[in-house]
């Protein structure tokens, strides 16, 4: 029996998020469309079996298929991020770094990161999470005049901590990240070098962003974002006796079972990830996101840092009109079918649940088609709704006009 026979209520919700996907520009910047190959492989019988352990050393029996499943998720990694050890076990971007940090670090050990609040993600430390319960954090700052990472803060907090690692890569970052300047600072305090790539993933793979390798000892990410794969994790190193640790610390140390239905879509994605139309994709991701903050620098927006050299900007709204929180923006939006995400920005006086800010990014709607004229249009409807932003009938007008749009950018196929 089929979903819609056995479970009529859950496939309708299905059928109404799709729709809703179909006839809304998703802005957020670590979402995207899977491909129906990806979708395909994600929902097989791949998920009836347990296969704990690693290829060739599996604690269940029938893991046949498995294993030449995950060694090819693991090769084509490699080989997408040229590098020589790949774990495509971790459930999540979270799992991976918690993995990561359990492989690289003793309980109470210190590290450093960009906090939560200046465009880091919650697992480099944020208080309530298991990196800051298990781990000393302490964070290194964003230059205020050019809102960028101040190298000169990562020095001094590496110098008088020393910790055991440090930690780079963003959720709200929208500059290129130099590896080789934190590898070089990492090095004059004996520290190891932690890159979480999970938002600029499919650039790194495509060489549309420097890679961390060689200067990161370890890497991860998601499989999800720019990458445009299943939701999952990976992590990565060239270390040969990190590679034993992390394989450890995703198995038994953090996880059980691996979801090998998703580890077979990981495979499919960086398969396609592994083809020239691939590179032409985040090449035009980069093209789109400058072209949408361009339009809105003309509406009278301030971006933090001043621009994008990735696929994700952020908004500080107040510039546009002091009293407009990233909350009220969100919700606006999200009522003319344009789905974004409010973000805090830098020393943001506003709760992280109202926020000043507002965080786009372009990978989603690169994947549907839209190209640089396009990007200037949504910017043109974003506009339109945020100065509506309190008339029903307004925001109403721009979501029809928005789902009209939509229908010349079909999902993927
Ligand atoms: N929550 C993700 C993001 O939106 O950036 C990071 O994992």
């Amino acid at each position: 029996m089929n979903l819609a026979q056995t479970d009529p209520k859950i496939a309708e919700l299905i059928r109404l998020e799709q729709q809703r996907q179909e006839s809304t520009l998703e802005l957020i910047a670590s979402e995207n469309h899977v491909s129906t190959a990806v979708l395909e492989a994600a929902g097989t019988v791949l998920t009836n079996k347990y296969a704990e352990g690693y290829p060739g050393a599996r604690y269940y029996g029938g893991c046949g298929f498995y294993d030449q499943i995950e060694n090819l998720a693991i090769d084509r990694a490699k080989q997408l991020f040229g590098c020589g050890f790949a774990n495509v076990q971790p459930h999540s971007g979270a799992n991976a770094n918690l993995s990561a940090f359990m492989a690289m670090m003793q309980p109470g050990d210190r590290f450093i990161s960009l906090n939560l609040a200046s465009g880091g993600h919650l697992s480099h430390g944020m208080k309530l999470n298991t990196s800051a319960i298990f781990y000393k954090p302490d964070h290194y700052e964003l230059d205020p005049k050019t809102e960028q990472i101040d190298f000169n803060s990562v020095r001094a907090k590496a110098k008088e901590l020393k910790p055991k690692m440090i930690l780079c890569g963003y959720s709200a970052y929208a500059r290129t990240i130099d590896f080789a300047k934190f590898r070089e600072i990492a090095d004059e305090v004996g520290a190891l070098v932690m890159a979480d790539i999970a938002h600029i993933a499919g650039l790194v793979a495509t060489g549309t962003h420097p890679s961390p390798f060689p200067h990161a000892h370890v890497v991860t990410t998601t499989t999800h974002k720019t990458l445009r794969g299943p939701r999952g994790g990976l992590i990565l190193t060239n270390d040969p006796d990190l590679a034993k640790a992390i394989n450890r610390s995703v198995f038994p140390g953090t996880q059980g079972g691996p979801l090998m239905h998703i580890i077979a879509a990981k495979a499919v994605a960086f398969g396609e990830a592994l083809r020239p139309e691939f590179k032409t994709y985040c090449t035009q991701i980069i093209k789109n996101a400058k072209a949408l903050a361009a339009r809105l620098q003309q509406h009278g927006y301030r971006l933090v840092s001043g621009g994008t050299d990735n696929h994700l900007m952020l908004i500080d709204l107040r510039a546009r009109n002091e009293s407009l929180t990233g909350a009220d923006a969100e919700k606006a939006l999200e009522a003319a079918g344009i789905i974004t995400n409010k973000n805090g920005v830098p020393n943001d006086p506003r709760p992280p649940k109202v926020t000043s800010g507002l965080r786009l990014g372009a990978p989603a709607v690169t994947t549907r088609g839209l190209k640089e004229a396009d990007m200037t249009k949504v910017a043109d409807f974003l506009d339109a709704a945020l100065i509506g932003k309190s008339d029903p009938a307004v925001l109403e007008k721009i979501r029809k006009e928005v789902a009209e749009f939509c229908k010349k950018f079909p999902m993927p196929h």
